[in-house]
């Protein structure tokens, strides 16, 4: 049984972000704007559905889905792109393909040494993010 991912997280670390967002086609502006703003995931289970919820000053992004189910995803406030999403576990990594109009794009979630760790994947590109339990 995995450790669960529930809870909020506030984050420590970002790296490749940039990479990230140029691989996502996101504009130098705003690119610099996203850089700067602290990212925080809540993360929550209600029945068989989880929540994640990426929340800043600047923007909030939530979507919400079942393991081994595929939905349609649209990545509103972000690059605003459609998808075909499904999560699975992989071990103790909760991880998903978005499949849709950029190659090899989707993310994975885990808990280690009482941190969530986070890699978004888009094309050639990881960004690597670390959060750290909410006081
Ligand atoms: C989302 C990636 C960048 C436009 C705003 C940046 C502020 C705050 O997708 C993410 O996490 C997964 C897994 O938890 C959930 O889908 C992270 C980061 C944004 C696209 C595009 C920059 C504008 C971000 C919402």
């Amino acid at each position: 049984m995995p450790v669960s991912l529930c809870g909020t997280w506030d984050m420590v670390s970002n790296v490749n972000f940039d990479g990230y967002m140029i691989a996502l086609g996101v504009s130098l502006a705003k690119r610099k704007i996203a850089l700067m703003v602290n990212q925080r995931k809540v993360l929550e289970q209600i029945g068989d559905v989880y929540v994640v919820k990426t929340l800043s000053y600047l923007r909030n992004y939530t979507f919400s889905f079942r393991v081994d189910e595929e939905f349609s995803e649209f990545t509103k406030g972000l690059d605003e792109r459609h998808c075909k999403s499904l999560v699975t576990w992989e071990g103790n990594r909760l991880v998903c393909k978005q499949k849709g109009e950029k190659k090899n794009r989707g993310w994975a979630h885990w808990v280690e040494d009482d941190k969530l760790h986070l890699e978004l994947y888009c094309e050639d590109q990881v960004c690597k993010q670390v959060f750290k339990k909410y006081a």
